[in-house]
């Protein structure tokens, strides 16, 4: 009945012990370990090397049903956790292999005599880090008879960051509250986030901002601190270093001086003294972060000062306490005159930071997008990122989907991560990959740093999708070896959340590397970026929202064409900011690779690109494909049943299943929007033609009135219905077909600002019944709210009459945008 596979992949699992489940091992794998030491014994004493040997425990006994024996010493065969200091003045002669920093060796060898399992570092975390590569590579099936291998994370600063208001919301967070703050506090029950540290631990994550970077000043207030000293204890035994966000205006608003002028003497003074306090509180704290005249943040400019200024009093105050400042370069003008052709938000950061190279402190790091605009789907690498010299920079990287679906959407991003980190910017002509510029290896900078914002929160699973963790673990994973593929990551992922049968493994690891162009590619053509909402939620189609407003995120459509020059010779001048090589890619309409066309260039609907196909032929193709591939991770999906826990399988059908049906919302609000503009057709005759579609409101209407939906692309035909009368009201469509099995999509809107009910029948009979009750980023109908119910398998006969009755609730009238009736699939 499960295809041979074993039951226990089927237990329930609720997301919350995401890729560190430790799930009973299979009889044959258990077999594999069989050998195992029976004893664990670590050398020293400290709060993370007691958590290494506790996680060490605690992972054989849930795969193993085994209890090691936590021993101090090797009398017996052992797996034996300690630095290489520890073990030399144990007396244990081995021959050890360099290992720096947090890096770690795993190998087998004989200690006294006796034959044992070695995990070893040059530090208590190291040890940490390699207990947890060692339980993954058993729960992954793993064999390690002639175990010798060294891991060192590539880069120094490995952190996630947070953006928590104290409050208890998250901006751009998708998965439930704050696991930090509730009303303006820190919460009591902070179980949440030790589990948090652990899970962070176990990728080799070493530290995390906790609130959010439109930082509210009062995080650091004296009062405060007693509260984050209570998450640094949650921290630190999983050796996470605690950091927050800093409003530059604190020494004013917190601090009662009338000026936060950076050169001024006594705000000099206010915020060393105040970083003493905190590391009174809290030794081990890892620094701040900082926004700063960003999107009306307060910064340097208001006294005529630089980054440079700002960054400076903070991270002297920082540096007798090994704190670090990372200042972020997301910094620009978002009141640009959309009419002056030569303006552009992307020239920004590097505008601004590359004058200042060489003048912030070695304990600043320079936080840099890993484009020039804002976490879109796709986006050319960030010039600034190659031409920092002389300062630290780190990449910063968003595992949340602000812009990538919401989590709503599959969309796994290790795959884009992997080809920024893989960039060759070609700096001063030889080869030097974004990773390496991040590590801080080109330059020989002291750090360098991969920063990725989670934003999880209190749902069990974290981040909402149970198949978006992945971004986590993939963050995680990367920001420690740049040099696995996205492959291997999302293989790693799925056995170690969702077991090792092979069919399980090799349909969830193909659906994630697909996931990212999929979402691409009906969401944003050719390096136009996110075509999304982008003056409010982020979410659903918003095609004009970024033209003729002073955000900078033109794409500057037309009847004639789109896209932005930013060329040296006709336009912005931004690819000047690139070294040459890449300066002459860019540059060249010609050269510009196709996937990002439209972000360098202004070309006519009619230009042809390297596929052959003209930009209009290929914004309508990539739509429908896209739409089509997201309706075939609900078939991938399906395969699965049974192979996965049924609360799993449910969620993520769901969510599946939902994607479908909103990708053909993007789909046909992109291709309408750019055929109404460009007057050109579908060379395939789809777009505008949709042969099943009754609009709502050219059904018989019974109490439903006409509504206009804006921007008219976000509903089919512009216009839906809605209903105002309490008791409800009816739409209805006489079927006109041959008798058959059929299927009916509903399509709706689904706002979060009320509760409508629909039922839908066949004649007299109800057929089906469902509450409107998701909670979309949406108060009316709009593309966020766009939704649909899709009735299976009906007996349909000529004359029949189909009749969708709405009920509205609150400021919900029962939206409706159109029907559709399909042959069932079987019958196609
Ligand atoms: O992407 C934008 C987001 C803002 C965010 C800002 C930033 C925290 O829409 O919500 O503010 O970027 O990164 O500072």
């Amino acid at each position: 009945m499960f295809g041979g596979w074993r039951p226990e992949a089927l237990r329930a699992d609720t997301g919350q012990d995401a890729w560190l489940r430790y799930a009973p091992l299979e009889t044959a794998a258990k077999a594999k370990y069989a050998s195992l030491p029976a004893s664990v014994v670590v050398l020293g004493h400290s709060p993370v090397l007691r958590t290494a040997q506790e996680e060490m425990i605690r992972g054989v006994r849930g795969m193993m049903a085994k209890t090691l024996r936590a021993e101090k010493g090797v009398a017996e065969r052992a797996i034996v956790l300690g630095t290489l200091a520890a073990m030399h003045a144990a007396g244990y002669s081995l021959k050890a292999p360099k290992l720096e920093g947090d890096g770690f060796w795993l190998t087998t060898g004989q200690i006294q005599g006796i034959d044992c399992l070695i995990v070893a570092s040059t530090s208590d975390l190291g040890v940490l880090y390699g207990v947890f590569a060692l339980l993954s590579k058993i729960a992954r099936d793993q064999t390690f008879s002639s175990l010798d291998e060294v891991q060192q994370p590539y880069a120094l600063i490995r952190w996630v960051e947070q953006w928590d208001n104290l409050n208890g919301t998250i901006e751009r967070g998708y998965a439930g509250p704050s696991i930090f703050f509730e009303n303006g506090d820190v919460r009591a029950d902070l179980r949440r986030v030790g589990q948090y540290a652990r899970l962070l631990a176990s990728i080799g994550v070493n530290g995390c901002t906790i609130n959010n970077v439109n930082a509210d000043p009062r995080i650091i207030d004296d009062s405060f601190l007693p509260q984050l000293a209570r998450i640094a204890n949650e921290f630190r035994p999983w050796g996470v270093r605690l950091a927050v966000s800093v409003d530059l205006s604190s020494p004013k608003v917190i601090g009662g001086l009338d000026s936060f002028d950076p050169v001024d003497p006594r705000v000099i003074e206010w915020w060393r003294a105040k970083v003493s306090k905190i590391y009174q509180q809290i030794p081990d704290f890892g620094g701040f972060v900082v926004k700063a005249d960003s999107e009306g943040r307060p910064g340097p400019s208001s006294y005529g000062r630089t980054p440079a200024d700002a960054a400076t009093v903070i991270a002297r105050a920082l540096k007798p306490h090994g704190g670090l400042l990372l200042y972020r370069a997301f910094a620009y003008d978002h009141h640009l005159d959309w009419r002056n052709p030569k303006n552009d938000r992307a020239r920004a950061a590097y505008d601004i930071f590359h004058p200042l190279d060489g003048q912030f402190d070695d304990n600043v790091i320079i936080q840099i997008k890993y484009g020039p605009i804002d976490f879109q789907a796709r986006e050319p690498v960030s010039p600034l990122l190659g031409r920092l010299e002389r300062t630290n920079e780190g990449i910063e990287l968003q595992i949340t989907q602000e812009y990538t679906g919401q989590q709503r959407h599959l969309c796994f991003l290790p795959t884009m991560w992997k080809e920024i980190l893989d960039f060759d910017l070609h700096v001063s002509g030889n080869k030097t990959p974004v990773k390496d510029l991040v590590a801080g290896k080109v330059f020989h900078r002291p750090t360098g740093a991969l920063v990725g914002v989670a934003n999880v929160g209190l749902d069990a699973n974290w981040l909402g999708h149970p198949l978006a963790m992945a971004n986590l673990y993939g963050f995680g994973r990367l920001a420690w070896d740049p040099n696995l593929s996205g492959e291997a990551v999302a293989e790693e992922w799925t056995r170690l959340a969702f077991g090792n049968d092979p069919l399980v493994v090799k349909t969830i690891t193909d659906m994630q590397r697909a996931s990212w162009y999929v979402y691409e590619s009906y969401t944003g053509p050719l390096g136009a970026q996110t075509l999304t909402d982008i003056l409010g939620s982020h979410y659903g189609p918003g095609i004009e929202s970024s033209e003729r407003n002073g955000w900078g995120q033109w794409h500057r459509a037309d009847h004639d064409g789109i896209g932005m020059d930013r060329t040296v010779a006709t336009g912005t001048g931004y690819t000047g900011q690139y070294p040459p090589a890449i300066q002459n890619r860019y540059e060249s309409v010609r050269a510009t690779p196709d996937e990002l066309l439209l972000f360098f260039h202004h070309v006519p609907y009619t230009y042809l690109l390297h596929s052959g196909k003209t930009v209009i032929q290929h914004i309508y193709d990539s739509h429908y494909d896209g739409a089509e591939e997201a309706a075939d991770f609900v078939r991938q999906w399906k395969s699965l049943q049974h192979h996965v826990d049924e609360e799993r399988y449910a969620a993520v059908l769901a969510r599946l299943e939902y994607q479908a049906g909103h990708a053909i919302v993007w789909r046909d609000a992109i291709c309408n929007w750019f055929f109404r503009t460009s007057g050109i057709r579908d060379a395939k005759g789809r777009v505008d033609h949709h042969p099943h579609r009754i609009e709502a409101e050219t059904m018989q209407l019974q109490g439903y009135g006409s509504i206009e939906v804006h921007p008219w692309e976000n509903a089919s035909g512009g216009e839906g219905i809605e209903c105002v009368t309490p008791s409800g009201c009816t739409a209805t469509l006489r079927f006109d077909r041959p008798a058959g099995w059929y299927e009916i999509d509903v399509q709706y809107f689904d706002q979060n600002n009320g509760e409508s009910k629909f039922r839908v029948f066949v004649g007299n009979q109800q057929v089906d019944e469902w509450i409107a009750n998701d909670h979309f980023p949406a108060t009316k109908p709009s593309g966020d709210s766009s939704t649909r119910r899709r009735i299976p398998g009906l007996a349909l006969r000529p004359g029949d009459e189909i009749r969708v009755q709405g009920i509205p609730d609150g400021e919900e009238h029962a939206p409706l945008d159109y029907i559709e009736v399909r042959a069932s699939p079987a019958e196609r």
